[in-house]
């Protein structure tokens, strides 16, 4: 039953910020799939008679790969793979089941925040038996594999029936279709305190959860409206489907924004969050404030121990380099360790395994704890409501006396999708070149301090990670970021990150384009973007 079948390397098989993604058709090309998975495999060691978790955020050419993946699994002597019925798990859930199962790891068909569809984007990951984004040493094994692969393993079997819960057999290897929600709803109830959860509810208070037509919908119908009473309708979007309803599952402020203009209307919810197509990521929103992720990774470290499952305090945070200093103050206050790691959530693993920090967050709407080893969308509302319903405040009260304690960090950025890969790289190139030359350098009144390429290290396993992104620090605090993204499938986008911090309270409430724009203009006259791209403005500003 089990056949070896000859295949020709692809050489564009390197896994990005976070695993590996191209258009569909770029999957749908002779083998590519099944080369990756095998390479992945080729990748690995011992996993022989082993565990294996697999599922996908539902987007389009989900559940043909999730019937390859499982007949190469069984191929490649996988004792046993557990999938989400319908071939659903959100990222999160995944990496919960991959930890709770003793799993060997787990693969993550998923694309994320990028649209999906026959002509849009499709990807796969691989997490680790920690539940965690394969780490850069292992991303590389598997690109290296993927370019001189030869052959693949796979089960001539009969395609598996993922829709009915229940074990079946795979040419030796059995196949459990689980529930994708059970697990992780028990967890999410062990975290937070669910009664004071359904009083909040209870009282009146009103929310809208928006699952983008992505993964949560199941997900945010069971713990809000089911376990928690929330009204009919609180869940909106929530049918995951193969396309997303033809937009973008990237909860901010461009393509969440039905859901931000009612919750900002008079007659709209109390509280508003979405999240994104795997589920990893949330947009926070309440009645008159727009929370920023950097602001929410600070808001929720500050009042941690207002949720059962941190009442015991925390161990340290971090938070990518791009990310605002909003957390820092926090950890300085609270006299535990902060750490600053590249972009992509692989680099948090190493500080959550060693017990070094317990909550981290990225600026990408990305929040999570050492519960799981994946940022966690719904976790991060969740602990949200924990934290309205504790303090009995609303958010917008909880954020201007967060600001008016610690200060301000005014925070934007800015992406500029789809330029022209050499034209991309080209400044970044020039930029690079010129770092040296910058400290001392005046530009908009603000003077530079410090440029430089930043470089991580890890401080748990050695390995260094370079060239993440360029810093530039002014005299007095302020920064911008500039780096390539990892994730799109065409093209590049330019990623501009801007902070300032204000700790005067009666200046907090400027609007954040205005408090940020000399460091807006400094970086254009800095970095030439506009010259360079061709661009005259950003195509997203969050
Ligand atoms: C983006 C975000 C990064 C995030 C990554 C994966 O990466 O900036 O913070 O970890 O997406 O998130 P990049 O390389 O495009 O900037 V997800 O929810 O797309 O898995
Ligand atoms: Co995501």
């Amino acid at each position: 039953m089990i056949r070896t079948v000859a295949t020709k390397p692809y050489d564009d098989q390197k896994p990005g910020t976070s695993g590996l993604r191209k258009k569909v058709p770029v999957f749908q090309k002779e083998n590519y799939a099944e080369n990756f998975i095998q390479s992945i495999f080729d990748s690995l060691d011992g996993f022989k008679g082993k565990l294996l978790v697999i599922g996908g955020d539902g987007r389009y050419y989900n559940r043909e790969v999730i019937q390859k993946a499982i007949a190469i699994a069984a191929a490649n002597g996988f004792g046993k793979v557990m999938v989400g019925q319908g071939g659903i798990l959100s990222t999160p859930a995944a990496s919960h089941i991959i930890r709770k199962y003793k799993a060997f790891g787990g693969i993550i068909l998923s694309a994320s925040h990028n649209p999906g569809g026959p002509h849009e984007d499709f990807g796969i990951k691989y997490n680790a038996e920690n539940g965690g984004p394969a780490p850069e040493k292992l991303t590389d094994a598997i690109f290296a594999k993927s370019k001189a692969i030869s052959q693949y393993r796979i089960a001539d079997i009969a395609k598996i029936d993922i829709d009915t819960i229940g074990t079946v057999d795979a040419a030796g290897m059995t196949v459990e279709v689980i529930d994708p929600v059970t697990d992780y709803a028990e967890l999410m109830e062990e975290l937070f305190d669910f009664n004071a959860l359904r009083k909040l509810f209870k009282s009146g208070f009103r929310m809208a959860f928006d699952s983008m037509s992505a993964v949560t919908g199941p997900y945010g119908k069971e713990i809000l409206e089911n376990r928690l009473g929330a009204a009919d309708g609180t869940c909106r979007n929530f049918h995951p489907l193969p396309d997303f309803g033809g937009h973008h599952p990237d909860p901010n402020l461009v393509h969440a924004k039905a859901l931000y203009d009612d919750v900002m209307s008079a007659s709209g919810p109390d509280f508003g969050a979405a999240s994104d197509g795997d589920g990893d990521r949330n947009m926070v929103v309440g009645k008159g404030i727009f929370v920023t992720p950097s602001d929410s990774l600070a808001i929720i470290a500050a009042n941690a121990r207002l949720a059962p499952g941190y009442a015991r305090g925390i161990a340290g945070i971090a938070r990518s380099m791009p990310t605002s200093a909003a957390a820092d103050r926090v950890a300085e206050k609270l006299g535990v360790g902060m750490y600053e790691t590249p972009t992509g959530w692989k680099f948090f693993g190493n500080l959550l395994d060693a017990g070094k920090v317990t909550l981290c967050g990225e600026e990408s709407f990305g929040t999570g704890s050492d519960h799981v080893r994946e940022k966690d969308g719904l976790w991060a509302v969740l602990f949200w409501l924990n934290i309205l319903a504790a303090r009995g405040e609303s958010a917008k009260d909880i954020v201007t006396k967060h600001w008016a304690t610690y200060g301000r960090n005014y925070y934007s950025r800015h992406d500029y999708e789809e330029v022209e890969s050499d034209k991309a790289n080209a400044l970044v190139d020039e930029l690079r070149a010129r770092l040296g030359s910058l400290p001392g350098k005046k530009v908009r009144g603000l003077t530079v301090e410090k440029a430089d390429d930043f470089a991580y290290h890890d401080p748990v396993d050695g390995s260094v990670s370079e060239h993440q992104g360029i810093r530039i620090l002014f005299e007095g605090g302020s920064r911008i970021v500039l780096r390539l993204s990892g994730t799109g499938t065409s093209g590049a986008t330019l990623r501009l990150y801007v902070e300032r911090y204000e700790p005067d309270a009666s200046k907090h409430g400027i609007d954040t384009q205005e408090a940020l724009a000399d460091l807006i203009a400094a970086a254009d006259d800095i970095a030439g973007i506009r010259s360079h791209t061709g661009r005259d403005k950003p195509s997203v500003i969050t």
